[in-house]
């Protein structure tokens, strides 16, 4: 084990590292003493967080004891499960894997990764070593889930995927908000842990933030104002906001206006997008539009900004974009304050091994859904599993997912995979998804790898470096998922006849490379390295963000591209089906996220779970009493696809017509060894999401904003 400190009265050891549950990668010190933790407490001295933690981070204790956490390889006979030796278990991936690949065509075997391999640094530069041999276009993930759109614009926008603006919370005087609850998600494609006291400040230095959310979230609690908005309906809202600017000449891009493309173009095609019009459709009075509209352009710095809400629903593209170009119209594109680049120590986006991503290169083959950066919208994989043909998937690689209970329509894609020849789960659990594997790799936990956050630096509110030994020794026997993926890698080359594969060296050292050719490396007064990061345990303080344009854009003419055809194209879209609609008394369906929740795999900690149920549906007084329900009552909630069962209970924080239900839970399947999650099962939400209904332009799933009906049970 290393540790950093001494602690002389109790023989503790004091180690210091990064939580890597969630974006917010807030700074921890533990108190280690024999093996055993005895405190997990935030660091104060981390430039990033400053002491800021969440209840989630003393869970990184309960996964690292937990008895249910896999630690060996284990085989599947039947209902049954044996532990195996790597070995063993190794080559029969292998020879499985290139058996299908050689008989039925690299596209054959499937892959999906899961939220937790962007979280683990090892998974990052190295499953492509197991992955890469084997050039499937068949690969999958949760970013079609989650931040695809995000992603499409920044490419198309400033010719990066990864190149994505931040909102500079810390300097900004009016933070407009979309579809984001930080205070319990602590923050994504915005790195801000202790979101609550950079909020404090942005209020106590006169500034405002307005929040747009159907619920009235824990953070609508904190923001100085909050409007319901219809599910789904903020492209409207968005497009009239951005054409009150253009109308009430309230445009000002500034320096920008001197490498920015198309602004005129995109002015004319949103001419027709009025907030008189947008009123009735989003619930949100015109007046209220326009208001915003000219404090957001009179702010001294002000950045607008939206997440999940209005990413994962079926106009996901179109509200990114709206949302960017109200930021480059107003000139709050690279401004203090605004919404601005990062400049993180390892540089994914500048450097020699960038991916500026591609978009349409290909399709899937059943229904044709758009690739991006040579991933295909895991809407489309149970289908392409289940629909015969050249090319239908008949092996599945799973990667840090679980898709079964994070992908729409969960219960198709759980029959797809019955039905596959032959499945591997990388991962540390026997769950919803990875029951269905053939064999299942597990491998080290957490505290027992070590940690270098080449992602959500990238995403951080404060450009900082830290690096985080690993608490704790691999234990004998155990692997890293960087190691596996090694091992399964050069299996597969022999196997495959891949001469050129070459086995990688381990992560740090890429890492380590990275640092010292990255902005502060050799090249500059920093000298970041590896081993210049393990002298300052806390991390190190690189600054606030900074202007960098037009040197940073990645297009080739250093140009920003507002008018992108596809989606000036789109908003006939919007045009055609959310304008022309009328108006139903439909029900919307939209997710929620708890403080002591992360997505799927956190539910086998007992101190997270302990307590009532979280797993209830939400649901105005005014919609219960018209369906003549009681609260606490138990209701089906139903969908195209499907129906499932649940308590409901009445709160006067959902705008009405609008329920919500979490995600991630649902573990009352059989055959699943999670035995503290199996006892707070709940009921999985992508039961009855839709796989049809999606962000047709991104392929990226509507897992908000879905029609669903309510009815006593
Ligand atoms: N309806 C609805 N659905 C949603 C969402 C929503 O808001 N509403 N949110 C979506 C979002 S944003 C996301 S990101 C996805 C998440 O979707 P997924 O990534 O598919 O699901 P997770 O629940 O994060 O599952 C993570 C898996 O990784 C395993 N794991 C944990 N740590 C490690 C590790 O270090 N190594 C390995 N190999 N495995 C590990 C866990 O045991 C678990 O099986 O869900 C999406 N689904
Ligand atoms: N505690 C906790 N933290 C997490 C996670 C977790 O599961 N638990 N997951 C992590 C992951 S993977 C991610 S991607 C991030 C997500 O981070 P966030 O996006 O901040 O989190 P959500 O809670 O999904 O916030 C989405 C909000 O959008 C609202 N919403 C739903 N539909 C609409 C709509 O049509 N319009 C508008 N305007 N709003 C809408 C919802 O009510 C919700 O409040 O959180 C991360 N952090
Ligand atoms: S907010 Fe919680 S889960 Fe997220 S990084 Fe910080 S301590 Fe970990
Ligand atoms: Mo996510």
């Amino acid at each position: 084990m290393q540790a950093s400190d001494n602690n002389a009265l109790n023989g503790a050891q004091t180690h210091y590292g990064a939580c890597n549950l969630c974006e917010a990668i807030c700074g921890l010190e533990f108190q280690v003493r024999d093996g055993e933790i005895l405190s997990i407490k935030g660091d104060k001295n981390d430039p990033l967080s400053r002491g800021h933690i969440c209840p989630k981070a003393v869970a990184l204790k309960d996964i690292y004891n937990d008895p249910d956490r896999l630690r060996r390889p284990m085989r599947r006979r039947g209902d049954q499960w044996e532990e195996i030796d790597w070995d063993t278990a190794f080559d029969e991936v292998a020879d499985r894997l290139a058996g299908i690949h050689e008989q039925y065509g690299a596209n054959a075997v499937g892959a999906y990764l899961g939220n937790p391999s962007v979280h683990n640094y090892g998974t990052m530069t190295h499953s492509s070593q197991f992955l890469g041999p084997l050039r499937t276009k068949s690969r999958f993930s949760a970013t079609s889930v989650d931040q695809l759109p995000h992603q499409l614009v920044a490419m198309w926008m400033y010719g990066h995927q990864l190149l994505v603006p931040i909102s500079d919370i810390d300097r900004t005087q009016y933070f407009l908000v979309l579809g984001a609850n930080p205070m319990a998600s602590n923050g994504s494609l915005m790195t801000v842990p202790d979101f609550r006291h950079r909020l404090k400040d942005l209020q106590a230095r006169g500034g405002k933030m307005v929040l747009f959310d159907p619920r009235r979230t824990e953070t609508a609690e904190v923001a100085d104002e909050h409007h319901f908005i219809r599910p789904g309906t903020d492209a409207a809202f968005l497009a009239a906001l951005l054409n009150t600017l253009f109308q009430e000449d309230l445009c000002k891009p500034g320096k920008l206006a001197n490498f920015t493309d198309g602004l005129d173009e995109v002015a004319r095609a949103i001419a027709g997008f009025t907030a008189e019009r947008a009123a009735p459709i989003t619930g949100i009075e015109a007046e209220t539009i326009r208001r915003i509209a000219r404090e957001f352009a009179a702010a001294d710095g002000a950045a607008c900004y939206g997440r999940m809400g209005v990413s994962t629903q079926a106009y996901g593209s179109l509200c990114q974009w709206l949302i960017q170009l109200i930021n480059v119209a107003t000139g709050n594109l690279d401004r203090p304050g605004g919404i601005m680049f990062t400049k993180p120590a390892v540089d994914l986006i500048g450097g020699p091994t960038s991916k500026p991503g591609h978009y349409n290169v290909w399709q899937s083959r059943v229904s044709q859904l758009p690739e991006f950066g040579g991933e295909l919208p895991v809407a489309a994989l149970a289908e392409e599993i289940s629909t015969p043909g050249d090319g239908q998937i008949r092996a599945m690689i799973t990667i840090a997912g679980n898709p079964v209970l994070s992908t729409p329509n969960g219960r198709q894609l759980e029959e797809a995979l019955k039905q596959l020849d032959f499945m591997v789960a990388v991962d540390i659990y026997l769950n919803e998804t990875t029951r269905h594997a053939d064999i299942i790799l597990p491998p080290t936990s957490g505290l027992e790898h070590d940690h270098y956050d080449f992602i959500f630096h990238i995403f951080a509110v404060r450009n900082t470096a830290k690096y985080s030994p690993a608490l704790f020794d691999k234990p004998e026997g155990a692997m890293h998922d960087w190691e596996i993926f090694n091992a399964l890698g050069k299996r597969l080359a022999e196997r495959l006849g891949n001469h050129k594969w070459k086995e990688a060296r381990a992560p740090h050292k890429t890492v380590d490379l990275g640092l010292r050719i990255g902005p502060y490396g050799l090249l500059s007064r920093h000298w970041l390295s590896i081993s210049k990061l393990k002298k300052h345990p806390h991390g190190v303080d690189l600054g606030p963000m900074e202007p960098c344009l037009p040197q940073r854009l990645q297009h080739k003419n250093k140009r920003i591209r507002c008018a992108v055809p596809e989606l000036l194209a789109d908003l006939q879209r919007l045009e055609q089906e959310l304008f022309a609609a009328t108006q139903s008394e439909e029900l919307r369906l939209i997710g929620r996220r708890h403080i002591r929740s992360n997505n799927s795999w956190m539910h086998n900690s007992l101190r997270l779970v302990k307590g009532k149920s979280r797993c209830q549906l939400l649901m105005h007084p005014r919609d219960m009493q018209q369906r003549g329900l009681a609260d606490g009552q138990s209701v089906s909630l139903s969908s195209r696809v499907g129906s499932v069962e649940a308590e409901v209970q009445a709160s006067e924080d959902m705008m009405p017509g609008v329920v919500s239900l979490p995600h991630g839970w649902g573990h009352n399947r059989s055959g699943i060894r999670m035995s503290v999650a199996s006892e707070h099962a709940g009921v999985s939400i992508n039961d009855i999401t839709d796989h049809r209904y999606f962000d047709p332009l991104s392929g990226n799933a509507a897992l908000n904003g879905l029609p669903v009906t309510v009815a006593a049970k």
